[in-house]
């Protein structure tokens, strides 16, 4: 068993570095025979016969009347945004990926930051009432880790206020919520299937709805308003899927099954290895729900564990292990939003608190059990010896950081 880290001796225990968020594969001869379809009918892209039966299978899967494949997830939320006619300010949780708040101000509509429910790090319903100004027209949740907002408590309030609800559910394919699929609440919501997400097209997203019009309109807006040769009866831009990327999607899905079994694999790894350490908390997944399991996400609380996230991150970082920060530091305290609203971080305690414990595993079908006991060990080795990584930390800045980036560098 090892018994130094690597922030101390600079001998990393893993030779290669384990990232959070590699791809899943699926089956690599059906993808090559797929690749070989694609170049076989010279239709690349434009709504090409893998990017329709994409989507009829994210259809099935989620029990949705319309999916309508884009590009990215980003593309897909300033699609949604738009045909959802948002503009004015929009609520947001402060605690996700800067794209939701992007997608917002790309089409100059001001996001306006909500406080998290620190349990669910999805944003507090009872937060968003005091937002609420004459300029509002929506709520955006957003389904962080895969674990569903509080549906019920946001359309409530929008109900009340007369706002539109979208739901960002870039982590959440494929998960439910009371027993009904992600995909089905509010007016729409956005799946993205990027490389690190748990069902990939390479870049991907899509928006699913039951709402038929907004549906058609989507539709006309991802590919530039085109109803047909000639004929432009709407605004658009370019938010087509390709047809690699949906026969990328299509190996994915084939392969789901594998992945969450794989993942929930993982995850209860990490909980053996990981019980009983004070002040470091994995996230929960209910059980009695569909979970997709893709983020091992761990809270360090520094007044019970011995090491703060950062310093737990630093020793990580140093085995190879390249744990992240996300969402760190919070989209209000990103450009442009930190300059525009140099207050926001009086109303949104949680976050900030959250923002700076949370650190996310590696996870996925690379990893095997060893890995992960070895990982385990090492935080449980680093919370053992407080003061000699601290020591080292401190002492080593300049040459902990340059082997970070090296390490993230070589990863590349
Ligand atoms: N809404 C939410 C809540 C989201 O989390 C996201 C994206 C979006 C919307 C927007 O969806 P997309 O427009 O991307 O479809 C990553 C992903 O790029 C991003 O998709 C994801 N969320 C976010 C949480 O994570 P970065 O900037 O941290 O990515 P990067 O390049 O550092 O990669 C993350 C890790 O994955 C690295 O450790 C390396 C590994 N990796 C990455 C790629 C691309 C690989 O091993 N292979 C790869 O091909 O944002």
């Amino acid at each position: 068993m090892q018994s130094e880290l690597a922030v101390i001796t600079n001998r990393p225990a893993f030779s290669q570095p384990l990232h959070v968020g590699r791809p899943n594969i699926g089956d690599r001869e059906v993808m090559l025979r797929r690749l070989n379809q694609i170049f076989d009918r010279l239709w690349f892209t434009n709504d090409g016969p893998f990017v329709k039966e994409f989507e009829a299978r994210i259809q099935e899967l989620v029990g949705v009347k319309h999916c309508v494949a884009m590009c990215n997830a980003t593309i897909a939320l300033e699609i949604a945004i738009r045909a959802l006619e948002l503009r004015g300010e929009v609520i947001v949780p402060a605690y996700t990926f800067i794209a939701t708040a992007h997608a917002l101000q790309w089409q100059e509509i001001t996001p306006v930051f909500a406080d998290m429910d620190p349990d669910t790090h999805n944003i507090a319903p009872e937060t968003i009432e005091r937002l609420i100004t004459p300029r509002t027209t929506g709520i955006i949740g957003v389904h962080v880790w895969g674990r569903p907002c509080d549906t019920e408590s946001i359309e409530s309030i929008a109900q009340k206020h007369r706002l539109k609800v979208m739901y960002d559910a870039a982590h959440a394919f494929g998960c439910s919520h009371r027993g009904r699929m992600i995909g089905n609440f509010g007016s729409c919501e956005v799946l993205s299937f990027h490389a690190t997400k748990f069902i990939n097209s390479f870049e991907g997203g899509a928006v699913v709805t039951n709402d038929d019009a907004l549906a058609t309109k989507m539709r006309l807006m991802r590919n530039f308003g085109f109803a047909g040769y000639d004929k432009v009866i709407y605004p658009g831009t370019n938010g087509k899927m390709t047809e690699i990327c949906a026969a990328m999607g299509l190996t994915s899905l084939e392969a789901m099954e594998g992945i969450v079994e794989a993942n929930r694999r993982n995850y209860e790894g990490y909980r053996e290895g990981l019980k009983g350490l004070p002040g470091v908390a994995l996230n929960k997944y209910d059980a009695k729900e569909r979970r997709n399991y893709q983020y091992i996400v761990v809270e360090v609380d520094e007044s019970k564990a011995a090491l703060n996230r950062d310093e737990l991150v630093a020793v990580l970082q140093a085995e190879n292990v390249l744990a992240r920060k996300y969402f760190w530091p919070g989209c209000h305290r990103m450009e442009p939003y930190r300059s525009l609203f140099p207050n926001a971080y009086l109303l949104l305690s949680n976050t900030e608190r959250i923002a700076g414990r949370n650190m996310v595993l590696p996870t996925g079908g690379t990893l095997s059990p060893e890995d992960i006991q070895a990982i385990c060990r090492i935080i449980r080795l680093a919370l053992a010896m407080p003061f000699e990584v601290k020591s080292a930390i401190r002492g080593a800045d300049a040459p902990v950081s340059a082997s970070v980036v090296g390490n993230w560098a070589a990863g590349q």
